[in-house]
């Protein structure tokens, strides 16, 4: 097998715009898929390496986690798929196989995150992109700001060859992670009350779990009180813009609900927010999930009476979905019109517009910019 030229968006330095130029994809090795990239979206969690202030971030990478593409070749021992199968690439792997996969209680597996905290591959530990004989990092283990990418096995999800890729490919990070904190974290009952921090992509995919759920009050909190508009398409029914209070959040919260909500999310990546979605929990059962990234060096804290009396504090990653087996499922859902995926789209670009496309994703107006490669 030769390598590949593929034009990528490369992050040589933190914050510096993305240079688009070729980059040399070596094969798949054994265990490995080269996917040929065909949309791609952009997280929040993207800037926030970008931005420098990611522990794990490496530079110079192909930054990418939300994408959706077609395997163009496989390693040896790959039999899960094939070339021309249409794929999600996972960041967060399932190899069915480990200590973490085999417990029944996480979604997290353990047998490439080793590799894909440090920007390589599992079997040499080395990277499949270079250019001019440099290597490139890879990141989360996806890297799809490019035509092409070398993943784990472990870390594809075969999906419906009917799908559209260039609306799927959402179900590779942000709206499963919303959607699965409410049905896999938290466990919302039907007639709960819920405050969701947030009203991103994250946020609002939270409404929608939560609605699905059968909460009956979701209220969002948002400093930008234009999101209310949007998130009310996706449950929210009540609104607070915390600039419009003199009282801490969670004492207007608590205030509004009769002493705190049943179920909290923070979708930020704001430590004192997290405080905040904590605090506003009802007294003896109130349950806060932590979904957003915080910078490197931040901390949570609170009183730990808050939690002696009753309250609980977890977090989530990819919404606790098993990736291998449940984003095919989550694709199912979305070709049935059972969860929405097309509403989150606001702005299609092309991979060359990558840099405008990250000035978006800063502006209130941009939920999820699709570029295609
Ligand atoms: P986003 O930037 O689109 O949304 C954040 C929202 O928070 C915006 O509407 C903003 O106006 C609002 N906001 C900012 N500061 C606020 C404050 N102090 N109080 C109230 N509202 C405030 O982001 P997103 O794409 O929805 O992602 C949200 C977070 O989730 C990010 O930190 C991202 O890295 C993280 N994330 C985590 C996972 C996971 O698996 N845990 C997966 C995807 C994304
Ligand atoms: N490298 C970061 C961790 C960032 C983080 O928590 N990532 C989330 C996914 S964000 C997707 O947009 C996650 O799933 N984490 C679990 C994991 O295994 O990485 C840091 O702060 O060190
Ligand atoms: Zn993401």
């Amino acid at each position: 097998m030769q390598s590949r030229i593929s034009i990528a968006a490369v992050a040589y330095e933190p914050n510096k715009p993305l240079v688009i130029e070729d980059v040399q994809v070596a094969p798949p090795q054994a265990g490995e898929v080269r996917i040929k990239i065909l949309y791609t979206a952009l997280c929040h969690t993207d800037a926030y390496t970008w931005s420098g202030k990611d522990p794990e971030g490496l530079f110079p990478c192909i930054l990418g986690h939300e994408a959706a593409g077609i395997v163009e070749s496989v390693g040896e021992g790959v039999t899960e798929v094939q070339p021309g199968d249409h794929v999600i690439p996972c960041y967060q792997a399932e190899c069915r196989e480990c200590k973490f996969c085999k417990s029944g209680k996480t979604n997290l597996c353990g047998k490439v995150r080793s590799a894909t905290g440090v920007g390589v591959m599992m079997n040499d530990r080395k990277s499949r992109f270079s250019v001019n004989g440099k290597p490139i990092y890879h990141f989360m283990g996806t890297s799809t700001f490019s035509q092409y990418t070398v993943v784990h096995d472990v870390s594809v999800a075969k999906i419906d060859p009917k799908a559209p890729l260039e609306k799927v490919c959402l179900l590779g990070c942000g709206v499963p992670t919303g959607l699965g904190a409410v049905w896999n974290t938290a466990k919302v009952e039907p007639g709960s009350n819920v405050a969701i921090f947030g009203l991103g992509t994250v946020g609002l995919a939270v409404a929608e779990g939560a609605k699905t759920a059968g909460a009956t009050r979701i209220i969002g909190i948002d400093i930008d009180s234009k999101k209310y508009e949007t998130a009310k398409k996706f449950g929210v029914n009540e609104f607070v813009n915390p600039k419009d209070h003199k009282k801490p959040i969670q004492e207007v919260i608590v205030e509004l609900t009769d002493g705190g909500v049943d179920y909290s999310f923070e979708c930020i990546g704001n430590v004192s927010v997290m405080r905040a979605a904590l605090e506003c929990c009802h007294k003896g059962w109130g349950t806060s999930v932590i979904v957003g990234v915080a910078a490197s060096g931040q901390e949570i804290s609170t009183r730990p009476f808050q939690l002696v009396t009753g309250r609980v504090w977890k977090g989530t990653a990819f919404g606790g979905f098993k990736s291998r087996t449940q984003v095919p499922w989550l694709v199912e859902k979305y070709m049935n019109k059972e969860i929405k995926v097309d509403e989150y789209i606001t702005h299609n670009m092309t991979l060359g517009d990558i840099n405008k496309a990250f000035d978006l994703l800063h502006e209130g107006t941009c939920l999820r910019c699709v570029l295609s490669t």
